[in-house]
C-alpha cells in the first residue's frame, strides 16, 4: 500500500464526519535476507561448501514465507478449528475441523523438509543447525504449526533413539517423510486432570494388556496440543492381572498409538471439547477421554518419564526457536515500521530514544538466537556421535536453560514491540496481539520457568556436578579466545567476574544440597543464562570478520547483572527465615482473612 497524500481536512470530512487514520503499515520482508546476524553466524561457523548450499535454500525458502507462508499463517489465526462432536442425527463424530491454510502448513512442513531434513544428516551434525535455522525462519510466520512439528521432532528422536523397533518404523519413516501424502504429525499427550508439571504424581491413565501383547489405555488428558495428529506418544500406567497399578513415576509407560484408523475412526478416544485458551488459537488443543485406546507400549516398563525425555528435550529446543524467531520477527517490522511512522516531525528512526529501545530488542534477540543455534550445534554433534562428553553435559545443561530463559525474553521484548507501534500495536487486526498472546505460552508449555529450572538443578546432580563442570570450562575457554582482542577486554573481565561469584555461591550453597538450593534454583538459572549468552556473544564477536554491531551487541549484554544470584544472595533470598518471609509477604491480609487463606 503507497503512504497516504494529506488532504485538507475540509476536503475530508465534507460527506462524513468518520474519522480517517491511514497509516503505511509494516511489511515482511526475506527474512533471511533481512537478517545479517543468522547470516555472519552460518558463513562463521558451516563448512563453506555447506554454507553455499544452505545459505540458497534459506534464501529461497525466506522469499516463501514472506510471499506464501506469512499470509497462511494469518488465516490459521483468523479461522480456528472447531470441534464438530455429533452429526445432524446423533453419531459421534468427534471430527476437529481445520481451515485449509492449516493443512496447507501440513504439506508445507513435508516440501521443505522442516523435519526430515535434521533426520536425513545430508550435512552430518551441521544438518541440525540446518534444520533449526529453517524453523526460526519459519516460526513467526507458521501459524502455530511449529507446535506440531516440535511433537513430531520429538516423537521422530524417540523412535530413532529407541532403535526404531518394528511397530514404529512405518510411524518414523511417515514422520520424516518429504513427501506430503505420506507426512505425519506426532502429538504428545502428557497433561492429565491432577496437572502438567508433576506428571509422575498426576497421571491416572491406566494401561491394561491385551492378549495380542498391545495395550488398551483407560484415562483423561486434560490438554493435548495439536490433536489433529496422526499418532501420538503418551504415558499410562501397567495394571496387573489383579487391577493394581504403580505410583510415581516408577509405575509409568511409554505407549504409542494411531489417533485414527485407516477409515478415519477415532481408536477409542472421544474428544471432550477444544480448549478456549489466551492464545495458540490456531492450535486445535483438546480434552481427551481415552476409552480403550489400542496402543503400544515402546519403553521398558516403569521408564516412561526417561524414555519421554528426549521428546521433552527436542520440544523445548522448538520452544526456544519460536521465543528466538518471534522476538526477531517483531524487530524486523519494528524497525520496517520506524522508516515510515512520523511523529514530532520526523520519521520514528530518528527518535534516538526509539532507536535505543529497538537496540536493547535487538541485543536480547541476539543473545536467544546464539544460545539457540549453540544447541543445536551440539544436538548435531550428538546425533553424529561426533559429540564429546562436555558437549553432551552442555546439550543437558542448555536446553533447559535456553527454553526458560529465552520464553521470559520473549514475552518482554515482544510487549516492547507492541509499544514501538503505539496504539497500533493494540489493534486485533494487525495481527500483532497475537504475537503477544502466543509468546506467554512459551514460559507455559513443555515445564513452566520453575519446573526448567528445578531441571537445571537436576542435571547436575544427576552428573554429580560434572554438568557445572563442563559449563565453567566452556564459559572460560570461550572467554580466553575473546580475551586477546582488546576492545572485549572490559566485557570479557566482567563476564570472568561473574563466573568468579558464580564459584562463591556455589561452594556457598554446597553444603546444603539440592533441597536447599531450591530457592535458588530461578535466580541460578538465570545467572548461567545470562553468563552463557555474554559469553557466546564475546566468541562471536572475537570472530575476525565480526562486525561492529556484533562487538556492540557483546557489550551492552554484558552490562546487565550477569550474576543475579550474588545480589539475591546479598539480600538474603536463600537464607533460614526467607521461605517464610515470603510466605508472610504473600499473606499478608486483613487479620479477619488470615487463616482463610
Ligand atoms: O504437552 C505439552 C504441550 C505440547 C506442545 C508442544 C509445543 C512446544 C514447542 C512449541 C514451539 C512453538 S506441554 C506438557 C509438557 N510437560 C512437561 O514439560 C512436563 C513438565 N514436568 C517436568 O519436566 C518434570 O520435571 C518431570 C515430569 C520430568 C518430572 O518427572 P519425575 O518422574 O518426577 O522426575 P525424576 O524422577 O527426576 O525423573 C525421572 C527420570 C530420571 O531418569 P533416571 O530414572 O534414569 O534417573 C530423570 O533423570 O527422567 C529423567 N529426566 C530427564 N532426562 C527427567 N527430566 C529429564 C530431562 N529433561 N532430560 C533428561
Amino acid at each position: 500500500m503507497a503512504a497516504c497524500t494529506a488532504q485538507h481536512p475540509r476536503a475530508l470530512f465534507a460527506k462524513t464526519e468518520t474519522v480517517v487514520f491511514c497509516q503505511e503499515q509494516p511489511r515482511i520482508g526475506n527474512p533471511y535476507l533481512e537478517d545479517a546476524f543468522l547470516q555472519g553466524y552460518l558463513k562463521s561457523y558451516l563448512p563453506s561448501k555447506v554454507f553455499t548450499e544452505v545459505s540458497a535454500d534459506l534464501e529461497r525458502f525466506g522469499a516463501r514465507v514472506k510471499d506464501e507462508i506469512d499470509s497462511l499463517g494469518r488465516e490459521c489465526e483468523l479461522t480456528p478449528p472447531k470441534l464438530q462432536q455429533f452429526d445432524a442425527w446423533g453419531q459421534r463424530l468427534d471430527q476437529i475441523i481445520t481451515c485449509p491454510a492449516w493443512k496447507r502448513m501440513k504439506e508445507i512442513s513435508a516440501e521443505e523438509g522442516l523435519i526430515a531434513e535434521a533426520y536425513e544428516r545430508k550435512y552430518s551434525s551441521w544438518s541440525r543447525v540446518y534444520q533449526i535455522a529453517k524453523l526460526y525462519l519459519y516460526a513467526p510466520s507458521a501459524g502455530l504449526f511449529t507446535s506440531s512439528l516440535a511433537m513430531t521432532d520429538g516423537a521422530a528422536k524417540v523412535i530413532e533413539s529407541l532403535g526404531i523397533p518394528r511397530p514404529l518404523e512405518e510411524a518414523y519413516s511417515r514422520l520424516t517423510s518429504r513427501d506430503a501424502r505420506k507426512f505425519w504429525t506426532s502429538g504428545q499427550w502428557m497433561t492429565e486432570r491432577r496437572g502438567g508439571s508433576d506428571v509422575a504424581n498426576g497421571t491416572e491413565t491406566v494401561a491394561q494388556k491385551l492378549p495380542d501383547g498391545t495395550y488398551s489405555l483407560h484415562g483423561l488428558k486434560w490438554f493435548t496440543s495439536a490433536t489433529d495428529s496422526d499418532m501420538t506418544l503418551t504415558l499410562a500406567r501397567i495394571m496387573t492381572a489383579e487391577g493394581q497399578v504403580e505410583q510415581g513415576s516408577r509405575g509409568l509407560s511409554l505407549f504409542y498409538l494411531q489417533v485414527r484408523d485407516e477409515n478415519g475412526k477415532l481408536n477409542g478416544i472421544e474428544i471432550q471439547r477444544l480448549k478456549e485458551k489466551l492464545g495458540t488459537k490456531p492450535v486445535p488443543t483438546a480434552e481427551l477421554a481415552l476409552d480403550g485406546a489400542r496402543a503400544h507400549r515402546i519403553s521398558t516398563e516403569g521408564r516412561g518419564v526417561a524414555s519421554i525425555a528426549n521428546m521433552l528435550t527436542i520440544a523445548r529446543v522448538h520452544n526456544v526457536v519460536s521465543a528466538a524467531a518471534c522476538m526477531k520477527r517483531m524487530i524486523q517490522m519494528a524497525r520496517d515500521y520506524a522508516t515510515k511512522r512520523e511523529a514530532f516531525g520526523k520519521v520514528l528512526k530518528e527518535h534516538p530514544l526509539h532507536m535505543q529501545t529497538l537496540a536493547r530488542m535487538e541485543v536480547q534477540a541476539r543473545g536467544a538466537f546464539l544460545l539457540l543455534m549453540e544447541i543445536a550445534r551440539l544436538l548435531g554433534l550428538e546425533e553424529t556421535s561426533m559429540a564429546t562428553t562436555q558437549d553432551l553435559h552442555m546439550l543437558r545443561l542448555l536446553t533447559p536453560l535456553a527454553k526458560l530463559y529465552t520464553a521470559k525474553q520473549a514475552v518482554a521484548v515482544i510487549s516492547e514491540g507492541l509499544e514501538c507501534f503505539g496504539g497500533q500495536g493494540y489493534m486485533e487486526d494487525t495481527g500483532l496481539p497475537a504475537v503477544f498472546r502466543d509468546a506467554q505460552v512459551m514460559t507455559i508449555w513443555e515445564g513452566t520457568t520453575n519446573i526448567l529450572s528445578l531441571d537445571v538443578l537436576r542435571s547436575l546432580v544427576k552428573s554429580q556436578g560434572k554438568v557445572l563442570d563442563a559449563f565453567l570450562s566452556s564459559a572460560q575457554a570461550k572467554l580466553e579466545v575473546a580475551s586477546s582482542f582488546s576492545e572485549l577486554e572490559p566485557e570479557v573481565q566482567m563476564a570472568q567476574n561473574a563466573l568468579h561469584k558464580l564459584g562463591q555461591f556455589i561452594q556457598k550453597m554446597s553444603s546444603k544440597g539440592e533441597a536447599g538450593m531450591q530457592l535458588a534454583a530461578r535466580d541460578f538459572a538465570y545467572t548461567l543464562a545470562r553468563i552463557y549468552g555474554g559469553v557466546l556473544l564475546l566468541e562471536h564477536a572475537a570472530r575476525p570478520n565480526a562486525s561492529a554491531a556484533d562487538i556492540f551487541t557483546a557489550h551492552r549484554w554484558c552490562h546487565q547483572d550477569l550474576c543475579p544470584v550474588d545480589q539475591e544472595d546479598k539480600a538474603g533470598s536463600y537464607g533460614t527465615q526467607a521461605a517464610s518471609l515470603n510466605t508472610s509477604l504473600v499473606y499478608d491480609v486483613n487479620p479477619i482473612l488470615k487463616g482463610k487463606l
